[in-house]
């Protein structure tokens, strides 16, 4: 008997077993949830199948979420595999992306173009995606993103992925009280730093992955299998009355102000 028994969940995101999707999958398969993927063409056949495979997950299909007819043709081919009355109880949304050079230096010199882009992958996605999978959302059904701290203090070189998460975040309000009189719930997970493909080579990301662990208060970096935990949750009838929220797995980073004194 698992928490999601007889429930559907559609993940979008996979790169590698590294990735934070990969975590997520894992825990919602684990609770007895079928499990479906959409990652970009790239990636599909030596990446994600293999990994999709291994959870018998029968349902990877590609998607650039820049493109519209993309989007639209994940969800016809979920009618078709699952049948028209196939409901998807679970929305994993676990993408992002900004330029390189707009994840250095200083915030003021980003581009229009890479501002746009940014903001685009990275958060219109999500209201595409979910308006794409209404028709197939049932009461109960839960969506659900990823964020980071970013979104609300400045992180240094994190800049417009900083404003993309700030306007994720508030897209996540703002989809929950449009499917709130649905009974569908949305709601992001703000993951502390991962050591993800979307991580490396990120300048400084090292030094600030170790410091995290000695301040954070739980003294501990996150792992993907902690973010699964999580989304169960908020997959689950256990979050039945909770939308539109942030939920943080961050070992407490997030509530520190003043550090200790050293000694
Ligand atoms: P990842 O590189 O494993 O996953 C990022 C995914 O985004 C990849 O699968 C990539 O293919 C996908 N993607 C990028 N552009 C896309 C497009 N146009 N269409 C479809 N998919 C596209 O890295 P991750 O760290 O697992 O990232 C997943 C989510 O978690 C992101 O939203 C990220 O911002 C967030 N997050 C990451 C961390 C971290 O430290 N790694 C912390 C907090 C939140
Ligand atoms: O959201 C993210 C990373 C998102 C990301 C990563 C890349 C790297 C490769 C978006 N776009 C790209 N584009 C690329 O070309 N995180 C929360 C991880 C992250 O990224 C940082 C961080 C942290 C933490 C960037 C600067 C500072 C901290």
């Amino acid at each position: 008997m698992g928490l999601l028994d007889g429930r559907r969940a559609l993940i979008f995101g996979v790169a590698n077993d590294h990735s934070i999707a990969w975590g997520i999958a894992k825990a919602l398969h684990d609770a007895g949830a079928t499990v479906g993927f959409s990652s970009v063409e790239s990636l599909i056949e030596r990446r994600v199948r293999p990994l999709a495979t291994s959870l018998g997950a029968t349902f990877v299909e590609p998607c650039d979420v820049q493109d519209d007819a993309q989007i639209a043709r994940v969800f016809e081919r979920w009618r078709e595999a699952h049948g028209d009355d196939a409901g998807l109880h679970v929305l994993v949304h676990a993408l992002a992306f900004a330029r390189r050079e707009d994840l250095e230096g200083a915030f003021i010199d980003t581009s229009r173009e890479g501002f746009a882009l940014a903001l685009d992958v990275s958060a219109y996605s999500l209201v595409a995606l979910t308006r794409a999978a209404r028709p197939l959302l049932r009461r109960g059904s839960s969506v659900m993103t990823l964020t980071y701290y970013g979104a609300e203090k400045v992180v240094a070189n994190y800049n417009v992925m900083g404003v993309a998460k700030a306007a994720l975040e508030a897209s996540v309000r703002y989809l929950a009280a449009d499917l709130g009189p649905d009974g569908v719930r949305v709601n992001a997970i703000s993951a502390g730093p991962v050591r993800t493909l979307a991580a490396a080579g990120i300048s400084g990301f090292k030094t600030m992955y170790g410091q995290f662990a000695d301040v954070a208060p739980l003294r501990s970096n996150i792992g993907i299998d902690d973010v699964g935990g999580t989304a169960l949750y908020l997959a689950s009838d256990l979050s039945r009355q909770v939308t539109g929220e942030v939920i943080y797995v961050d070992g407490g980073f997030n509530i520190l102000g003043v550090p200790a004194p050293e000694g």
